[in-house]
């Protein structure tokens, strides 16, 4: 007998909770699903393919480019141009975004948001990197696309997800009834459901940022960090520090243990690191609905009203109160 539930499985059953839906949606979730096992395998031998190294260009961002963010850049494109419920792809691996004109797109009403490879500099020395999606719905399907469909906040979020390809193999995603997380069976090739109704505490005790750029952090992060760092047993501090540097796997470990993410402002990036529409969106959709919280340090991430595709942004997001925390030390040195 069969004990376990595919991601397939789930979405079909889920579809039917929603008696007028037309089913694009989940193939869309389908489709996406399908390019990250392709992904997956690839990345699984990253280090036995000569697929390793730099791939000579850079992105927009002036960042470098390793073949396999290529590679899974292009897959997810493949995957969302063939299935048809997609008509923009906008990806962090291009300039602008990216029209899908296919037989099967025609009145296609979804939007994807897509970092295909995040935190690719991790490649090489083989620790978790992810993919995170986002989902819109196009505005009007009798208006041709315009910036305004892709330029949406992150409210407006019909479903988000990310995949971690770590030492095994995850898809976990919201359509705003809760998160829930798929782990890849590579004996029968599946995403089966084991994290259901996944959430998150009020409280953490895990606390995860760069520190070396310290210096530059605004007072109000370093005084959280001291914070972090104090001993006191009500609030069951000091902290633990933990910090991967691939921001799906530092998010998704906060999801399972409780914890704080924080990607401030610094002297390299005045406007934080992390891009708006294809990292911080889409996690901070995931984290609320597990019941934490995202905030650029006095707004709710999702509230933001993006005016570019690559735009940044600081972002601070975990366990509510530990977010809260943080808001009131910034505000108090504003
Ligand atoms: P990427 O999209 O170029 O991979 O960069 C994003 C990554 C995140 O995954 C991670 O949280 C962050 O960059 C790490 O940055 P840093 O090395 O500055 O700590
Ligand atoms: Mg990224």
């Amino acid at each position: 007998m069969i004990r376990f539930k595919t991601l397939g499985q789930f979405i079909i059953e889920k579809q039917a909770e929603f008696p007028f839906a037309k089913g694009e949606l989940s193939r869309l979730l389908r489709d996406i699903g399908i390019a990250a096992k392709v992904v997956n395998r690839e990345v699984n031998k990253a280090g036995l393919a000569d697929i390793l190294g730099d791939y000579g260009a850079c992105n927009i961002q002036g960042e470098e480019q390793k073949k396999l963010d290529v590679f899974a850049d292009e897959q997810f494109i493949d995957a969302l141009s063939q299935g048809g419920e997609c008509c923009v792809v906008a990806s962090e691996e291009h300039d602008e975004y990216i029209k899908i004109n296919t037989a099967v797109s025609t009145n296609a009403k979804y939007i994807v948001c897509i970092d295909p490879l995040d935190g690719s500099s991790n490649i090489d020395v083989n620790v978790s990197i992810g993919t995170i999606f986002s989902i819109y719905r196009r505005e009007s399907i009798d208006k041709p696309i315009s910036a305004s469909d892709i330029l949406q906040k992150g409210i407006n979020q019909v479903a988000a997800g990310y995949i971690v390809y770590g030492a095994s193999t995850m898809m976990v995603y919201t359509t705003g009834k809760g998160v829930n997380g798929f782990t890849l069976d590579p004996s029968i090739g599946e995403f089966c459901l084991s994290h259901p109704q996944m959430t998150i505490n009020k409280e953490g005790r895990m606390y995860s940022i760069n520190e070396g750029n310290y210096v530059h952090f605004p007072q109000g992060v370093k005084n959280y960090i001291k914070y972090c760092q104090e001993e006191d047993v009500t609030t069951n501090r000091p902290y633990s520090s933990r910090y991967i540097g691939s921001m799906v796997a530092d998010i998704h470990r906060n999801l399972l243990k409780g914890g704080i993410f924080l990607y401030p402002a610094t002297a390299a990036y005045p406007n934080g690191k992390l891009r708006l529409m294809y990292e911080c969106n889409p996690l901070a959709f995931i984290v609320e609905q597990a019941g934490g919280k995202a905030s650029n340090g006095h707004a709710r991430i999702m509230e933001i009203n993006p005016t570019e595709l690559h735009q940044r942004t600081p972002i601070f997001i975990g366990n509510k109160n530990m977010v809260e925390q943080l808001e009131t030390m910034l505000a108090e040195e504003t």
